[in-house]
């Protein structure tokens, strides 16, 4: 599925803004067929943003069930003879579209696009009615997974996921209604290589509606609009001599422009960035463009006061000024895709990133912050199944065909901290992993492992192309006794290491409120905070086949509520409002190089 865009034959609109909302809470709004008219007590509800925070009632904040958006859409009078497509960047967890009285689509999956053809459904010139029921519920077959609970003392709807992140839900992305012409580039495929100087961009180009009587050529222009190569034909490869290739720090885009004639007649032409670079495993080095990356950064969550999960540039803009102040190189998108806002700019800020699915939380033992709680097995035809290992494979296809164009985008993640020790989760992630290798044979894959699943337990990472470890020695464990952390994660590391495979440090850190200072190694202060921090570098510069530190959490973000939390998870090097916490200056010195005072 290819992006909207502006071009001289194509056409957006955003529809976001402020839409009509209701919060379903008896469930009565399919049977009564809700999109057929104005949406009862409707109230005002911005898109893109999660509804939860909005309005300051726990019944807003912690509804489950369905929730209604609609509005009222204009059909440019200009957009005649064209085919009107209309898309959504993201609805979670699941959605069901109608246009006036026509359903249009559904979609499972909180973090993907998904969109319609509705040329039939609208007359240019004229108005429909966009309803959108976003439902967020979560079961053992979605992703994440979650189960219901019984009803609060107020009779409310409640669940329970294995997630430690706020069940945001909502319209969180853009909406967008958009024309092309009823011949047009439908799909595209690029892959691009490097030999020496000369870069090559294999592409494959896909057109939809009737191809009759159509030439298809291509023209790739470099970061200054200069032409470098071109071609005729649907598929081929170019060749770039002198190329000037995408890489980490530098994202040096070229545009590959697509243009399809009948006769002179300009049909369709669309404009996809393209990255030139290469990336490979190569014994316990990554490889980006040949040369050894070692991932310096973040684990994000999309997470603000008010908005929820609702995409901001100014946010996101921010969030990337940071990254560059401190001196990181790469974030990881824990915990399911982010905003294709983000991977835009991590393309062309040369920010490497850790593609993720949100498959989180696929791990009963770990419960609610307590291990050993839930005794169920995670694998089983009561819990975590073959359907849910079918959403899950529909979540990477989804993934893989969003972001495949990305530069930025390294490796693929495929799942966070499942359980690995057992048989069942060998069998449940090894087609998963086969699957992602099919879709995608230029990027390493992996999952995250978690500490209940050492070396010698874990049966899932030797199926992966590096080991990904989510290690807390110094919080969870051996807390607030450094030494003993030092000693442990190291020898963790060193047998991880001793796999043969590159280890990445996924996620690491501690909680710390912004402000508490203490003396002594006392958990929850800032110091402490960066102590951890620095005992772990200490560990990582002395390990062999360590390519990456990716500290958790680049801001502290909201959760359920729990005893272990104070209003969210406070392992933000930033506060959720963006202070820097000591630990980013600690992260800063080190990334940046700096000496004694230097700032
Ligand atoms: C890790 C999880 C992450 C949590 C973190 C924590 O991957 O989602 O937020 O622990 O407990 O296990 O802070």
């Amino acid at each position: 599925m290819l992006r909207p865009q502006d071009s001289p034959t194509r056409e957006t609109r955003t529809l976001d803004g402020l839409w009509d909302f209701a919060l379903d809470r008896d469930g009565v709004g399919r049977d009564e067929g809700w999109w057929q008219r104005a949406l009862p007590e409707a109230r005002p509800m911005p898109v893109p943003a999660s509804f939860n925070d909005i309005v300051p009632s726990r019944e807003f904040r912690d509804h489950v069930g369905d929730a209604w958006y609609q509005r009222t859409v204009h059909v440019p009078a200009t957009w005649g003879g064209g085919r009107v497509v209309l898309r959504l960047d993201a609805a979670t967890h699941r959605a069901t579209v109608w246009v006036d009285d026509v359903e249009v689509m559904s979609h499972e999956g909180g973090y993907t696009p998904f969109e319609a053809d509705v040329t039939a459904h609208v007359t240019p010139g004229a108005a429909v009615r966009l309803t959108v029921v976003v439902n967020n519920e979560l079961t053992f077959q979605s992703i994440p997974p979650g189960e219901p609970l019984p009803p609060g003392s107020d009779g409310r709807r409640r669940q329970k996921y294995h997630h430690d992140f706020f069940n945001y839900a909502g319209l969180h992305r853009s909406v967008r209604l958009s024309r092309t012409p009823t011949t047009y580039v439908a799909d595209l495929a690029v892959t691009t290589g490097l030999d020496g100087g000369t870069g090559s961009v294999a592409y494959d180009v896909t057109l939809g509606g009737s191809a009759a009587g159509t030439t298809v050529g291509v023209v790739l222009r470099d970061g200054a609009g200069r032409e470098v190569a071109a071609g005729t034909g649907a598929s081929g490869v170019l060749t770039v001599p002198d190329v000037h290739p995408w890489r980490p720090g530098e994202g040096h885009l070229h545009d590959l422009v697509v243009s399809v004639h009948r006769g002179d007649v300009l049909v369709d032409t669309y404009v996809l960035p393209v990255g030139i670079r290469t990336v490979e495993v190569r014994g316990q080095q990554l490889l980006i463009n040949g040369e050894p990356f070692h991932f310096r950064g973040f684990s994000k969550h999309e997470d603000a006061a008010v908005r929820g999960k609702g995409h901001d540039d100014a946010l996101m803009l921010h969030d990337f000024e940071l990254i560059d102040w401190i001196g990181a190189n790469s974030i990881r998108t824990a915990h399911y895709p982010y905003a294709e806002e983000v991977l835009d700019l991590a393309d062309r800020r040369g920010i490497v990133v850790v593609d993720e699915t949100a498959a989180v939380g696929l791990n009963l033992p770990l419960s609610g912050g307590q291990i050993g709680a839930d005794k169920r097995p995670t694998y089983s035809p009561d819990t975590v199944n073959d359907a849910t290992r079918e959403v899950h494979a529909q979540a990477i296809r989804e993934l893989v065909d969003r972001d495949r164009h990305h530069p930025s985008v390294v490796v693929w993640c495929i799942a966070n901290e499942p359980e690995t020790t057992s048989e069942e989760a060998r069998a449940y992630f090894a087609p998963l992993l086969d699957l992602t290798r099919a879709l995608d044979p230029t990027r390493p894959v992996g999952v995250v492992n978690m500490f209940l699943a050492p070396p010698d337990r874990c049966r899932v990472t030797d199926l992966c192309d590096l080991v990904m470890v989510n290690r807390y020695y110094g919080w969870y464990l051996d807390t607030g006794d450094l030494a003993a952390a030092e000693l442990k994660l190291e020898a963790e590391l060193r047998a991880w290491a001793a796999t043969g495979k590159p280890v990445f440090l996924t996620e690491y850190g501690g909680d710390a409120i912004a402000g508490l200072h203490g003396i002594a190694d006392v958990p929850w202060t800032e110091e402490y905070q960066s102590a951890l921090l620095d005992m772990t570098h200490r560990v990582l510069d002395r390990v062999d086949g360590v390519v990456g530190e990716h500290v958790w959490n680049f801001a502290d973000f909201a959760t359920a509520d729990a005893i272990s939390r104070v209003d969210g998870n406070r392992k933000g090097v930033f506060t959720r409002d963006r202070r820097p916490k000591a630990a980013a200056h600690t992260l800063r010195r080190r990334w940046r190089g700096l000496g004694v005072g230097e700032r």
